[in-house]
């Protein structure tokens, strides 16, 4: 079944083939059985094994925000290659790491100057959570070791990160996980919120939460809270009006640390460069990856206000004031990609594109409503989730055929449960939108 030839023989003379490749969050029989191989990608599209395009409606996985093949950042990694493709991360520098750092502190609102690199998502979230526990300990309160959560929350998959989250079945095959995590209610199934467009009106009570959590636990032992300003992997959850500005509040109060996982909505997702700018509130840590590079190498940045920084620079200067760092922290190559990228992004305006576009798309949204099983629309910049109904006694089937069906009429979707989500990228025009609407609208209606 999964014997395929997928290229040309391996230098051993054996034929290469499915059998290897233990694949990530895929049901790797059915693929195997079933493949879809990519094997080129420009602008807004893919190119197919079997020849055929397929407009991408997610950036690839959130992250290609300036499309596919962009000349500038294709340009920045080969000259980078050539020049420097290597140096040391502890111990040594090299410029593009301090010219990559200070332009991300000045794109930035608040004081979240200083930058921290890694290579994904979920380093930025292990990182953030180590920085904020050992910043209270630096700081003398070495009492505040708890970490908060929310539920649906979606963190990223190493063992921190997957204990603050919230998605049951990313959790539950590994044990007792992280301890002295707990989590606050999620802020999804509001019935009056249904077919809201971009923040939802009711729920801002939800915040109030982290006050029980408080109660409970005593604030003093609390380090931080950590959420999503939009949970995209569960399925596109807006917050509601006022929801963040309060669980600024709450922690101010406390003295809790708020940290800002934008690891999806950073660089340009909700029409503005990040969802701080968005909402108007300002985390004392912020979590990026996926577009910083535009998903072309793996990157990720932690932002800190510059108080955590400080806490940190004490002691004998010739001592390491932080004992976390990963090999390929501030890499030139990844370096150079997210170089090329913020150019793109500055040249092509992307960063506020999604909020020109953002009445259009919406309006495109919500044009599926009198389409059957529909559940929920929901939208936020360039970002969509249809809910549909699920199948009686078969979650999730009904959307995977939404799937399989959009790509082979030539779109590529995510689905999280019964949610399709859409993100394309940020250059998307159009008649890409009226493209993949029709192309749904469709879908949904042949579905069963
Ligand atoms: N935080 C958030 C908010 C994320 O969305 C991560 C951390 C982890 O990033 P890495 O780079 O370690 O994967 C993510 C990742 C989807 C989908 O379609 C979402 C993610 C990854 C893959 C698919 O919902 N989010």
């Amino acid at each position: 079944m999964s014997t395929q030839n997928t290229g040309p023989l391996g230098a051993d003379g054996k034929a290469n083939n499915l059998d290897a490749y233990w694949m990530p969050f895929t049901a790797n029989r059915q693929f195997k059985a079933n493949p879809r191989m990519v094997v080129g990608a420009d602008g807004m599209y893919f190119k197919l094994s079997d020849g055929r395009e397929l407009m991408d409606g997610i950036a690839g996985l959130w992250c290609c925000n300036a499309g596919h093949n962009r000349p500038r950042i294709v340009e920045a990694i080969q000259k980078q290659a050539a020049e420097l493709d290597y140096s040391p991360a502890f111990q040594m520098g090299h410029a593009k790491q301090f010219e990559l750092a200070s332009r991300l502190a000045r794109m930035m609102p608040g004081d979240l100057n200083k930058i921290f690199f890694t290579n994904s998502g979920s380093e930025s979230v292990e990182t953030a959570l180590k920085m904020a526990i050992a910043y209270h300990r630096a700081r003398g309160e070495g009492h505040r070791t708890r970490l908060i959560g929310r539920e649906k929350g979606y963190h990223g998959v190493n063992f921190g990160g997957m204990s603050v989250g919230g998605m049951p079945a990313n959790r539950k095959m590994f044990g007792s996980l992280v301890t002295g995590v707990d989590h606050m209610r999620h802020t999804h199934g509001i019935e009056e919120n249904r077919f809201s467009r971009g923040e939802p009106a009711h729920g801002v009570e939800l915040a109030d939460d982290l006050e029980r959590l408080c109660d409970l636990h005593d604030p003093s032992t609390i380090a931080a809270v950590i959420v999503e300003p939009l949970a995209g992997s569960a399925g596109v959850i807006a917050p509601p009006v006022g929801y963040l500005k309060r669980l600024r509040e709450i922690c101010d109060r406390h003295g809790i640390l708020l940290i800002f996982d934008e690891v999806i909505t950073g660089f340009g997702r909700l029409g503005t460069p990040f969802a701080a700018n968005y909402f108007d509130v300002i985390p004392d840590i912020t979590t990026t990856a996926k577009a910083l590079a535009n998903g072309v190498i793996p990157m990720g940045a932690v932002f800190v206000q510059d108080k955590i920084y400080d806490a940190f620079m004490q002691g004998p200067e010739n001592m390491v004031e932080f004992f976390h760092g990963y090999t390929f922290s501030g890499n030139p190559m990844a370096c150079a990609a997210a170089l090329g990228t913020l150019d793109t992004y500055e040249e092509d305006g992307l960063l506020t594109r999604g909020a020109e576009l953002g009445g259009y798309w919406e309006d495109a949204v919500h044009s599926l409503r009198d389409l059957p099983n529909i559940i929920d629309l929901r939208n936020m910049g360039l970002i969509a989730g249809i809910e549909l109904e699920p199948r009686p006694g078969a979650p999730t089937a009904r959307a995977f055929d939404a799937f399989l069906k959009a790509y082979e009429a030539g779109l590529l979707i995510r689905t999280t449960g019964d949610t399709i989500a859409l993100s394309p990228p940020l250059i998307i025009e159009k008649t890409h939108i009226d493209f993949a609407f029709e192309t749904l609208r469709g879908i949904i209606k042949s579905l069963d």
